[in-house]
């Protein structure tokens, strides 16, 4: 079987080149890492030395897989917590998480938090911002300055700010009809990403991504659909400005342009959330959390 797989090989660049534009576009992904099926990937961040945070929905901890060892191991539990959600770095290695009480399907309104993870130190130093009595469903998580975080709460359909030094908070947008849930599933305003001033937005019950302009005040402007006829949950941008949106229900991942057109890059099932690699060697790979597993997969732009 080596023996002809090689020899396939062999002829892949032949191939590749006579039959460009009957192959699929779409890329071969890999596993880097699974976890027991029960587990619920719904955040990645990449750290600056190229091991991965990883956010779960089904428990309130913060995982780390290691490239080098090739294993994950529990990082840290957040006491009272038992799903963490969207993670950004505001500074090199100073985390922020949002975290809040949900299983099963069962939401505890009011839970909903940012929890901070400084992973400068011997070991890992949790603390709390601020935990909300206004939340309903916190889920996405992005930055706005270098203090400032914007967190959407994919129930009310609602986006907050909070200074990350003082938890001092403020809703920025409130139960905007474009954010709001579509029924079935309680997420409406999913994957959130502030790039280039505005505010990219998937509502994943109605198949949406959007943009909304933020001023540095954190005062929003008028929302600009982008699509509406694909699920969205978590993204990332390129340089370039195109989004690579994970598409959950649909099990991809898809690039939007700046314009909107729509690219199908790769079968993930059920993905949550996507990041780019930030070592040299990482910089073109595109991370994937998807149900119970990290996947990776080449991208170029
Ligand atoms: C934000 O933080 C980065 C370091 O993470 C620093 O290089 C940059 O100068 C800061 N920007 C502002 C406006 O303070
Ligand atoms: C960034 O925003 C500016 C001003 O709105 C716009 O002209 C430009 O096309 C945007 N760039 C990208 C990559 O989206
Ligand atoms: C941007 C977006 O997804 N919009 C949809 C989200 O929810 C509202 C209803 O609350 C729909 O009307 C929008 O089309």
């Amino acid at each position: 079987m080596m023996v002809q797989f090689r020899s396939l090989l062999a002829f892949l660049p032949l191939m590749l080149s006579s039959t460009a534009f009957l192959l699929p576009r779409q890329a071969t992904t890999t596993q880097v890492y699974k976890f027991p099926s029960t587990a619920s990937i719904e955040g990645i961040g990449i750290r600056e030395n190229g091991q991965i945070l990883i956010t779960r929905m089904d428990a309130g901890e913060i995982w780390q897989y290691d490239p080098t060892t090739k294993a994950a191991a529990k990082l840290i539990s957040i006491s009272g917590v038992t799903a963490t959600a969207g993670i950004v770095e505001l500074a090199p290695d100073v985390w922020y998480i949002v975290g809040g009480k949900y299983s099963g399907g069962a939401n505890t309104a009011g839970s909903w938090g940012v929890y901070k993870l400084n992973l400068n130190g011997a070991s890992p130093a949790l603390s709390t911002v601020k935990v909300v009595p206004e939340s309903k469903l916190w889920n996405g998580l992005t930055k706005l300055d270098n203090d400032t975080l914007l967190i959407g709460d994919a129930q009310a359909g609602s986006v907050f700010k909070m200074s990350a030094s003082t938890g001092k908070y403020s809703a920025i947008i409130t139960a905007n009809s474009e954010m709001t849930p579509g029924g079935g599933i309680p997420f409406g305003l999913d994957g959130i990403r502030y790039y280039n001033g505005s505010l990219y937005f998937t509502n994943i019950s109605k198949n949406t991504f959007s943009r909304v302009p933020i001023d540095a005040s954190g005062k929003a402007g008028t929302v600009v659909k982008i699509y509406s006829n694909t699920p969205g949950d978590d993204l990332s941008f390129d340089s370039l400005g195109n989004a690579y949106v994970a598409t959950n229900l649909q099990n991809s991942v898809i690039k939007v342009d700046a314009a909107g057109k729509i690219t199908k890059l790769a079968t993930v099932s059920g993905s949550t959330c996507t990041a780019f690699g930030r070592t040299e060697a990482t910089k073109n790979t595109l991370y994937v959390g998807g149900g119970s597993s990290v996947m990776s997969f080449p991208v170029t732009f």
